[in-house]
């Protein structure tokens, strides 16, 4: 039977670049769950009858919240729920679901690549009809509803079985627990040669892919070793943990760095690769080759054509401001369109959507595509297969090709992680302010063309999303970005995001941090870094 509880409003339900995400510990608080989840259905128009999916990364409290979210959309009138079997969907499945059963929306509990654990990270996200995050309108009126909630519906009834495959009832709503993996790798099917990889395979191809005891394990066996023939073994790390083994999954040159180091030595297979808590991300790394993110999509969007799936060609590219320009050379080679849009997936919805993109991607290892409205860690990974098996190149011939055709876009990300919020905050207050006085400054070599706070028009639904990001932009193409991170749980995270264009092959081998070591001592002096947050290093360089 469904009833209706009273609440008390939490005033910290603001979803960040990609939904809530708060220690385990907040989420635990009585009613929190609740609260926001009745709050993004109040938020919603006629789903009554409709399909709900629902399925998170694994990680601690994900089997808890789903019996909760369950209940809540049964009594407000949800009429099916399909769940992951486990309690286990990706983020880009919990897309591909949505999208291939039309289902109206989709909540994914994830935090993605923070650490997880009863004092880790948790977190909600919903997703829309269209598979994507839902956009930056209703994810404020989730928060503002938030903030005035005083009760929620839940129907009273037992657990469901979320571990075997099959139907339960919770009062008028059916619950379908689904094979995790099978949607997913179908359509994955239907956009790579799956023959051709598998043939490489054959021929002696190696692969090592680190799901980091997160999300991908499952998708990673069942597609590179069960359907494409890599060797037993190929996946490392392949059981999801609810607390990922201890570690960060997150798909970096940090957390990842014994994937790098196997890269670079004598045993290196032909492609490494990850993933990070929720499938959405990707680590690129050839023998001897680490693929920046930012390469990787301006690599992909070039030759994404020599897959079936795109053989008629990409539309148009959307990256992330932040995210090198890279891709924008492609575009204007292919004569297509470029859009620069505001860090996090959901502001790239509406230009897949409109069919003015095919391919996305952000400096943070996210790459996508129009398949789904998410970005997808293991979609990249076979795509990368299938130009590899198609080029017959290894990864680093590749990159150096496309540096030679296109010019190279030396890039790097500096965090300062976990530093006091007061301090961050006053750091960009005085970027911003000061940002007219800093057009036509010289640095030594470097001349500011021009500097200011990011603001996006989205050219599909006309809406505004401003301060977005504080940039610097020198004459010479370089740049440097300034922005706070919206998806951390423990005070604030500045990135500082570096960038310079090299279009002489001759000076395109130099080591990334050397040929950043001016800007990036300038980013510091410019933002006062270590007078506003007390230090005087990054705490994780990318
Ligand atoms: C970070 C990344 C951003 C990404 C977001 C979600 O956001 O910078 O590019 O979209 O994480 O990715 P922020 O606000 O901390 O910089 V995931 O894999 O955490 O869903
Ligand atoms: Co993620």
């Amino acid at each position: 039977m469904a009833k209706e509880i009273a609440t008390t409003p939490y005033t910290d339900q603001r979803p960040g670049t990609s939904g809530l995400r708060k220690k385990v510990p907040v989420f635990q608080q009585r009613h929190y769950v609740e609260n926001f989840v009745q709050s993004i259905f109040d938020c919603l128009e006629d789903y009554q009858g409709q399909t709900l999916v629902v399925g998170g990364d694994g990680r601690y409290y994900n089997r808890e919240a789903i019996q909760t979210i369950l209940k809540i959309a049964a009594a407000n009138g949800f009429g099916r729920a399909v769940v992951g079997r486990g309690g286990i969907l990706s983020t880009p499945a919990v897309s591909a679901l949505i999208r291939s059963i039309k289902a109206f929306g989709g909540i994914v509990l994830s935090a993605s690549h923070n650490p997880g654990g009863p004092d880790g990270d948790f977190g909600i996200k919903y997703n829309v009809a269209n598979g994507g995050p839902a956009p930056e309108k209703v994810t404020d009126a989730i928060y503002a509803r938030t903030r005035e909630i005083a009760s929620f519906k839940i129907e009273e009834a037992p657990d469901v079985d979320i571990d075997a495959l099959g139907a339960a009832q919770i009062g008028a709503m059916r619950v379908e627990i689904v094979d995790s993996v099978e949607n997913y790798a179908a359509l994955m099917q239907t956009l790579f040669d799956f023959d051709r990889i598998r043939d490489a395979f054959r021929a002696g191809f190696t692969i090592k892919f680190d799901a980091m005891s997160a999300v991908t394990g499952p998708y990673a066996s069942a597609i590179l070793e069960g359907m494409l023939g890599a060797a037993p073994g190929s996946v490392m790390h392949g059981e999801p943990l609810p607390d990922f083994g201890g570690h960060h999954p997150d798909p970096n040159l940090v957390h990842a760095a014994h994937l790098y180091d196997l890269a670079m030595s004598a045993k290196a297979p032909d492609l490494c690769a990850a993933s990070d808590g929720d499938g959405d991300r990707n680590l690129i790394i050839g023998r001897n080759r680490f693929v920046t993110p930012s390469d990787s999509l301006a690599i992909l969007a070039a030759n994404a054509h020599l897959a079936p799936g795109y053989k008629n060609g990409v539309a148009g590219i959307a990256r992330s401001m932040p995210t090198s320009a890279a891709a924008d050379r492609v575009a204007e080679k292919l004569g297509i369109g470029i859009y620069e849009t505001p860090t996090g997936w959901k502001f790239f919805g509406n230009l897949l959507d409109a069919g003015l993109v095919t391919i996305c991607g952000e400096e943070s290892a996210g790459t996508g595509s129009n398949h789904v409205r998410e970005k997808d860690g293991l979609w990249a990974v076979l795509l990368w297969l299938d130009v590899l098996a198609a080029r017959k190149q290894s990864v680093d011939a590749i990159v150096r090709e496309h540096w030679a055709t296109y010019g190279r876009n030396y890039y790097s990300r500096h965090d300062y992680e976990e530093v006091e919020a007061d301090g961050a905050n006053a750091l960009i207050k005085t970027l911003r302010d000061g940002l007219p006085s800093l057009k036509g400054k010289t640095f030594g070599a470097l001349e500011v063309r021009d500097a200011d706070d990011f603001a996006y028009h989205d050219p599909v639904d006309g809406s505004d999303s401003r301060n977005q990001g504080v940039r610097v932009m020198f004459a010479d193409g370089s740049r440097i970005v300034y922005r706070l991170s919206g998806t951390g749980t423990a005070g604030a995270t500045l990135r500082v995001y570096i960038e310079r264009y090299e279009a002489d092959p001759a000076r395109q081998f130099v080591e990334t941090q050397a040929a950043l070591a001016d800007l990036v001592a300038l980013s510091r002096e410019i933002a006062g870094i270590e007078r506003f947050t007390k230090r005087n290093a990054p705490s994780v360089i990318t």
